[in-house]
């Protein structure tokens, strides 16, 4: 009885010696419990390895602590919850993040060091979680950290990939796609929940079923999978809240299929169940096409059946019918890709909660909200009508009669506009006809957010102009914001204590506005020293990286300039490496006088390319063919060195941003959303060489055009300029180095002949023709700037203070109150 459970557990509790204590004794006893019993190593023999999984456990013991107290606390105040659904997290690594985020990092450093220990060779052992591929990945993991932090009561739902975004090696200068077998050495920041698994159906057919004197349908599946759920706890900063990221991992079902069993192949019918593994098994690493792959979409229902499941479930165990679900339910898809949510609750409601279609529809429309990360309409998901119907067949009638619906409220309002319903409708007829998610979604969701302003007002004048014409209200946006708690605590500790020793106070970490703070002293001596001197302490760190890496030296002195980021045409790494081979073309014709004045740099490049997109492999190979002949060019010396860095990932970038002087953002105008990675660099006070695509625009508003370095045709030029093709001018310059390259000066000529195709005889569609002349002006610029360094330190200071806007805790303050409707509910202490 629940008397006797009562009992039990508070005899339990009696045992315990009230919670975990962190004084640096209690500390060294849990880690070294932790060697002997968890880990299974002896206490006198470990290596470091064990020790960080032993200091990881012991840390994560405080984690779950906080992390259950939040869930009894939510559970009894029974708050609106956030569901925040994505297909994708890039978390990075844990220790780090957690020891700061729970306040005790300087006890544990203490901890370790009277052991013989450095916390950071251990944090070093930790390998990246990376179950995502770019910035649409990382916006979730830096939104749930300010969803924890601000204490609201938020889930994050995802999928627990057993190889994540493939390893990037490269040989000879080209890309390798290694798998990420991720989980090989365990994972001490999950819980894996064995008891708590939904079964999730596939295939089947549709039947009627008479129940009350009413018909309803019901799903008679062909295969059934078992989703277990693997719990990994979200701290907030300063706040004993954690959340929780629940990611679904795909087992074989607890139901068997007798009929194999009972025919003798038993060997076989095991083998067949496994085959259910799969569905978790791998991420796609493709950040912009929909390969309409039947893997990729059971994927999606998968996660979105078992996370609607254990939400519908958690509702339930409080209340007895659905009235107040709209009042306790607020759910968030990331992109389109977990967008069958919508229709699995309709779904439930409907066939199996027997609810009715009005209220089940109405229930539906009030709790959905959906952000878009794209620019391009072919960058949205589309779904063949064959696939959808075969794998989730009463999905696929509730899509089309809720498409039905929605077509006889257009004839209503615009007649036989017939044109306009072929564009809006959810079915899209063609040769191989569809299901548009982004249609679906904007139909059924009561907000659809952009992730800048810019990427708004592309939203309501192309990507969607017909659906906001016909629902303004429904669109709006929130800015992109980063963490400043990874971003700048953890990856930028002597950064850090800089801020908070000139402003007195360590409260930006939770109130980043307060930043601006540091404008004041943007000129002091004083701080501009210290701040050069944090500057030199991180790139220190990231030459001696370069050096294991590549094994070339770089100089200090030299600018570091940075462009690390997914590779992508629009992207224009290739604007970057031509730039980079004019800058080696002028230091060869120049006399002994005019390379004295030069200013030396450093370019580095990172990225992953898809593993199908030809192109942006061929820009990766560029960059290393060009990289050989710069760096081994004893006439050019420290004047120029090119460095790409493999394997880019969220470590990576927390080694690389702070070591940054300048970072580059040099996207076509109109198709960066947002962009994220210019936030990281602004908080660590590196300049911007920058296009006004995405948030930049606003990043300009908030520092001024005065302390970034600009180029490039605006947004509302491109099209124009599109239009002039093969006569739009192109500076001579750019001629050159194009020739350069197709004339084999780096070698690889007939490798390099479709890139330089991309971009010559009018077919350049990104514009870097167009933009040369602009992009090395800015590039200029930035040298002259970097001569004076008591003006680049002022603009740097004034980068770090006008940061604030682009935290993400502002970006989440704003979903909650503009489209999510939830606040805060914190854990007392
Ligand atoms: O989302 C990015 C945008 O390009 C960037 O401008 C924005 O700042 C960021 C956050 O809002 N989009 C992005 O990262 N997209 C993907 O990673 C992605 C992943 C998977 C698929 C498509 C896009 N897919 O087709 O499965």
């Amino acid at each position: 009885s629940l008397g006797d459970h009562r009992a039990k557990a508070e005899k339990m509790f009696g045992l315990m010696d009230g919670f975990l204590k962190n004084d640096p004794v209690s500390l060294q006893k849990d880690i070294v419990y932790h060697v002997e019993y968890t880990v299974a190593r002896s206490r006198f023999s470990f290596d470091d390895f064990e020790a960080y999984q032993a200091l990881s456990h012991s840390v994560r013991d405080r984690l779950i602590e906080r992390w259950h107290d939040t869930h009894q606390y939510f559970k009894k105040k029974d708050p609106k919850r956030l569901y925040f659904l994505s297909l994708e997290f890039l978390m990075g690594c844990s220790l780090s993040n957690s020891v700061i985020n729970l306040g005790i990092r300087d006890q544990y450093v203490d901890a370790l060091g009277q052991l013989g220990f450095e916390f950071e060779v251990l944090a070093e052992q930790e390998g990246d979680a990376a179950l995502g591929n770019g910035g649409l990945a990382r916006l979730s993991a830096c939104q749930m950290d300010s969803l924890a932090t601000l204490d609201f009561p938020a889930w994050g739902y995802g999928l627990r990939y057993q190889y994540g975004l493939f390893r990037q090696i490269i040989v000879d200068g080209f890309q390798h796609e290694q798998p990420d077998y991720w989980l090989n050495f365990g994972n001490p920041w999950e819980i894996e929940r064995v008891q708590v698994s939904y079964a999730v159906k596939f295939y089947g057919t549709v039947e009627e079923e008479v129940s009350n004197g009413s018909n309803y349908k019901v799903w008679i599946p062909g295969e059934t999978v078992e989703a277990v759920a693997y719990d990994n706890p979200i701290p907030g900063y300063g706040t004993r809240n954690a959340i929780n990221l629940r990611l679904w991992a795909a087992k074989p079902s607890g139901q068997y299929d007798l009929e194999s069993y009972n025919t003798g192949d038993y060997i076989n019918a095991v083998v067949n169940r496994q085959k259910a593994e799969i569905i978790s098994n791998v991420l796609y690493p493709d950040d912009r096409s929909y390969q309409g792959k039947e893997l990729r979409l059971k994927q999606q229902y998968f996660f979105v059946s078992a996370s609607i499941q254990d939400i519908i479930r958690r509702f339930k165990d409080v209340h007895d019918n659905f009235d107040e679900f709209t009042e306790k339910i607020a759910l968030q898809i990331n992109d389109t890709h977990p967008s069958l949510a919508i229709i699995e609750v309709m779904r439930v409601l409907f066939d199996e909660e027997h609810l009715g279609w009005d209220k089940a529809w109405d229930i539906v429309c009030k709790i959905f909200s959906f952000t878009t990360h794209t620019v391009q309409p072919e960058g949205l998901e589309k779904i063949p009508v064959d696939l959808m119907g075969s794998l989730l067949p009463r999905h696929l009638q509730i899509i089309y009669d809720i498409n039905y619906k929605f077509m006889e409220e257009l004839k209503k309002k615009f007649g036989q506009d017939y044109s306009r319903h072929a564009r809006m409708s959810i079915v899209e007829e063609g040769a191989v006809k569809s299901i548009r998610m982004a249609n679906l979604s904007i139909v059924c969701c009561h907000k659809v957010n952009g992730v800048s302003r810019v990427h708004f007002e592309l939203l309501k004048t192309r990507v969607f102009k017909d659906f906001y014409d016909l629902w303004p209200l429904k669109f709006q946006y929130k800015t992109n914001g980063v963490t400043q708690r990874r971003w700048i605590v953890v990856s930028n500790p002597s950064l850090c204590a800089v801020i908070s020793k000139w402003l007195g106070t360590e409260a930006w970490v939770r109130n980043i506005d307060l930043l601006a703070g540091l404008r004041d002293y943007a000129s002091d001596a004083d701080l501009q020293q210290e701040w050069r001197m944090v500057k030199k302490i991180n790139k220190m760190r990231l030459a001696e990286y370069i050096e294991t890496l590549s094994g070339v030296k770089v100089s200090l002195d030299a600018m570091f300039d940075v462009q690390i980021k997914r590779i992508h045409e629009y992207k224009r790494q290739l604007l970057n490496v031509l730039g980079i081979i004019h800058r080696y073309d002028c230091i060869k014709s120049m006399n002994e006088s005019d390379r004295r004045k030069v200013v030396p740099r450093v370019c580095i490049i990172g990225g992953k390319a898809a593993p199908g997109y030809e192109i942006a492999k061929k820009i990766i190979k560029l960059c290393h063919a060009v990289a050989e002949k710069v760096n081994n060019d004893p006439g050019v010396g420290d004047l120029l060195k090119l460095i790409f860095i493999p394997d880019y990932n969220v470590s990576v970038a927390e080694l690389v941003i702070p070591g940054s002087d300048l970072s580059q953002h040099v996207s076509t105008a109109g198709h960066e959303a947002s962009g994220t990675g210019s936030m990281k660099f602004l908080m660590n006070g590196c300049l911007l060489l920058a296009t006004a695509d995405g948030s930049t625009v606003e990043i300009i508003e908030e520092i001024g055009a005065d302390n970034m370095f600009l180029l490039g045709a605006r947004v509302s030029e491109v099209p124009a300029l599109r239009d002039q093709g093969a006569s739009v001018r192109v500076p001579l310059q750019f001629v050159r180095v194009v020739r350069m390259v197709r004339d084999g000066y780096f070698g690889f000529k007939d490798y390099f002949e479709s890139l330089c195709d991309t971009v010559e005889n009018g077919k350049d569609f990104y514009l870097l023709g167009a933009d040369f002349a602009s992009y090395l002006e800015a590039q200029a610029a930035a040298d002259l700037a970097f001569v004076n360094q008591e003006k680049w330190t002022r603009m740097s200071i004034l980068s770090t203070s006008g940061s604030g806007r682009f935290s993400s805790d502002r970006t989440i303050e704003e979903y909650a109150e503009q489209t999510w409707g939830i606040e805060p509910c914190k854990c007392p202490f």
